[in-house]
């Protein structure tokens, strides 16, 4: 990097300014609205079973990423009852659960790769039995998925900024080296 300090001292400010504007605009280029949505779940949100379920389903509104989801059930002890990897078939996320949850709160904390690349998460409580229901809050050791949605633009836009500075570097040293202008 000591090329770039060898720059004008204009030349450097405008370099900075146009990574800033790039790193900005790639943040706040993609509404939240754009997102994937979480439009239907089994069991329902807040919904209550008389049976344990086999599995619980979580559905979209478009065509959900493949890689990088993550779900959990948990009940009030921190327990997750998951069992196994979330299998997602176009906008349908299917998870196994272990056999026999008993009767009692839960709260399924997702957290997918929305169909624009942008992580999206939420969560999804019910009961089994007639138990008492409870939020991500009550759950034992386990913090409420965060919302992170910002940290592709940002590290996409690092990729960027970073490429047009090499690249501006890169043009600024052959041009001074085909110019004869090195001291
Ligand atoms: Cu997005």
């Amino acid at each position: 990097m000591r090329a770039l300090w060898s720059l004008p001292a204009a030349v450097r400010a405008a370099l900075v300014g146009i990574v800033l504007a790039l790193a900005a605009v790639l943040t706040v280029a993609h509404p939240a609205a754009a997102h994937d949505e979480l439009v239907g779940s089994s069991p329902d949100a807040g919904g209550d079973l008389a049976e344990a379920p086999a599995e619980i389903t979580l559905t979209y509104s478009a065509a959900i990423m493949t890689e990088g989801a993550t779900v959990a059930v948990f009940d009030a002890s921190g327990r997750d009852w998951a069992e196994g990897d979330p299998v997602i078939d176009t906008n349908t996320l299917t998870l196994p659960l272990a056999a026999g949850l008993p009767a009692a709160g839960y709260v399924v904390e997702w957290r997918v790769v929305s169909s624009d690349g942008h992580p999206i998460s939420g969560t999804v409580p019910f009961t089994v039995g007639g138990g008492a229901p409870i939020t991500s809050d009550d759950v034992a050791g386990a913090s409420a998925p965060e919302d992170d949605g910002a940290v592709v633009p940002v590290v996409v836009g690092s990729v960027i900024a970073v490429v047009v500075v090499a690249i501006f570097v890169w043009v600024v040293l052959s041009r001074r080296r085909s110019g004869g202008a090195e001291d």
